[in-house]
């Protein structure tokens, strides 16, 4: 009996596992562009690009290793407008009574599966390397879970940088080496670029006639579009920014947005790389003396520690997940962060390389744009919504765990043992924003001070019930509390001004 096959918009690799149980004779594989999907948010014009590029190409290369794909593009006009549409429209045309779907990465999206009038058999994305039940067995019964236990159990289960039972180099971590300040001169050309194709172009025009009004900049349009130029970008950037990848993780300059980053997220996420591949890779580098371990060991831990150990959360902390508050927080997203004019460097200039590129590195996520939001207390659910729509590589999964919790420690603690907050300082050190700013990052109380220098203390305040007793935190409090009053006067006083003037939609 025919079966229908369905490939996601992420799921484009051959060995996805709703394919590799699939015949090629009888079953049929489903691939459709759909308004639902690309509007369940108003996604960055890059993005809807890339995802309908990438699905395009692969299609034409399942049909070329023999598979029956029928394939629907956006503008056709039986077109179903949603994926349980298209499998419904599908089942009828083929006689196909089941579908076989690979999980897909988003509670919305597995329901829908889940309660479609037809049967629908959801297989475990086996792209990850820890399985639900690895996941869920490590982290039963421990009363705090964090990713660096994970991430340990990850290299044992992997072989990625061991000798024998023990870690390469002697330390499972080397991130005490790797928050340097930006450097002065950056050789780094950023990651590889590729010239639009036909197919490409054709997407381009689609998405500027139906998403031309989102926030984003669609052209130049550059990204990897299938997996033999992903697998160039991904040997460029470990010939040219790997070595220098752990040094300056942190690091944010103004002329160079990528940095030492790979730029490869969004071709993780869709099936374009492979993530042990990409680790191996990584690791051989270091093996052939071309990139140091702080740099190797940095790298892998992103993907095979960070990256499975947040998809876990998500799926373990269920379809709620997205909708927790545990700061209680309510203002609304200033509107800097869709571009509007602002004095705040900082802000602007990751906004404004988010809108052209869609794309921001993870501090540049995590202590700029993340951390105003946490310390001028912004409803963490347009939060969630902002990052979701602004970056190539947004997928609930992945997104949701990075900004409820690990940036806005709206799940409580769960990701964080302590929230991600930091004056104007941390900004300062780490990148060149400060130097052509309106505000003074050596002012901290004054007219002129740099917001986060208020909001901090702002934040510290109005949190202190929450974490005033977190052994982390205590130093800072004790500082607060050693401050003179008048000083802290000030300070609170003038965060509140800031705030003010944000809800009123003032320049800031
Ligand atoms: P690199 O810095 O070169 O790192 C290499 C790889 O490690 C990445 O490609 C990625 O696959 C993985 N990685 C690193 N950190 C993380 C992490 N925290 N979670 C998952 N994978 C990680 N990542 C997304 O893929 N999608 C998101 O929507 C997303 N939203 C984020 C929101 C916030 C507030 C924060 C703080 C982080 C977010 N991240 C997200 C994680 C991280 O910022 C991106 O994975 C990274 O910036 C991707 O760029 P890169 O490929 O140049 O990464
Ligand atoms: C993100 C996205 C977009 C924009 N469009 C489509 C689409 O038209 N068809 C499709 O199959 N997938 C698309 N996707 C990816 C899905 O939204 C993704 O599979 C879910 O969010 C789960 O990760
Ligand atoms: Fe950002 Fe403050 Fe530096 Fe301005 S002074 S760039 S607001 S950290």
């Amino acid at each position: 009996m025919s079966r229908l096959i369905l490939v996601l918009g992420d799921q484009l690799t051959e060995d996805i596992a709703a394919l590799r149980e699939a015949d090629k004779t009888t079953d049929t594989v489903v691939m459709a562009e759909v308004d639902d999907e690309a509007s369940y948010v108003q996604h960055h014009p890059k993005k809807i690009a890339l995802i309908f590029a990438a699905m395009r190409k692969h299609a034409a290369r399942l049909r070329d290793a023999g598979w029956d794909v029928r394939y629907t593009q956006l503008d056709d006009t039986d077109n179903a407008g949603s994926i349980v549409g298209e499998l419904l429209r599908r089942a009828e045309e083929t006689g196909a009574s089941e579908v076989i779907a690979t999980e897909p990465g988003e509670w919305r999206l597995i329901e829908a599966l889940q309660n479609a009038p037809i049967k629908v058999h959801l297989r475990e994305d086996t792209r990850f390397i820890a399985s639900h039940r690895d996941f869920d067995g490590w982290a039963k019964g421990r009363k705090a879970l964090r990713m660096e236990y994970f991430y340990r159990d990850m290299r044992r289960k992997t072989g990625l940088l061991m000798e024998g039972d023990d870690p390469a180099g002697g330390k499972w971590n080397y991130d005490h080496d790797n928050r340097k300040p930006a450097p002065d001169e950056v050789p780094s050309t950023g990651p590889m670029q590729f010239t639009p194709d036909e197919t490409v172009e054709e997407v381009l025009d689609l998405v500027e006639r139906r998403f031309g009004n989102s926030f984003g900049t669609l052209r130049p349009f550059w990204f990897a579009t299938d997996q033999g130029q992903a697998r160039r970008a991904l040997s460029h950037f470990i010939k040219t920014a790997l070595p220098s990848f752990g040094d300056y993780q942190d690091a944010m300059l103004s002329d160079h947005g990528f940095l030492y980053h790979a730029m490869i997220s969004p071709y993780i996420h869709l099936g374009l790389l492979d993530p042990l591949e990409v680790c191996q890779a990584a690791e051989q580098a270091w093996r052939d003396g071309h990139a140091p371990l702080n740099a190797v060991e940095g790298f892998i831990r992103q993907i095979i520690g960070w990256r499975e150990y947040i998809r876990g959360i998500y799926f373990r902390e269920g379809p709620d997940y997205t909708k927790r508050n545990a700061l209680g927080h309510s203002r609304a997203l200033p509107p800097m962060f869709w571009g509007a004019q602002a004095d705040m460097r900082c802000i602007s200039k990751v906004v404004s390389e988010t809108q052209e590129e869609a794309y921001a590195h993870h501090i540049q996520r995590l202590m700029v744009t993340g951390n105003f939001a946490l310390l001028a207390g912004i409803d963490p659910a347009e939060v969630h919504d902002w990052y979701l729509r602004v970056y190539a590589d947004a997928y609930e999964w992945v997104e949701a765990p990075n900004v409820i919790g690990m940036s806005q420690f709206a799940d409580g603690g769960i990701i964080a043992s302590k929230p991600y907050v930091s004056s104007g300082n941390y900004i300062d050190r780490m990148s060149d924003y400060c130097k052509s700013c309106a505000y003074d990052v050596k002012d901290k109380t004054g007219d002129n001070a740099c917001p986060f220098n208020l909001l901090y203390w702002h934040f510290l305040d109005r949190h202190r019930d929450r974490f005033s007793g977190n052994p982390r935190m205590g130093q800072m409090y004790a500082i607060w509390d050693r401050m003179k009053d008048d000083k802290r006067d000030k300070i609170l006083k003038g965060a509140e001004r800031f705030l003010n003037r944000m809800a009123q939609g003032a320049k800031v």
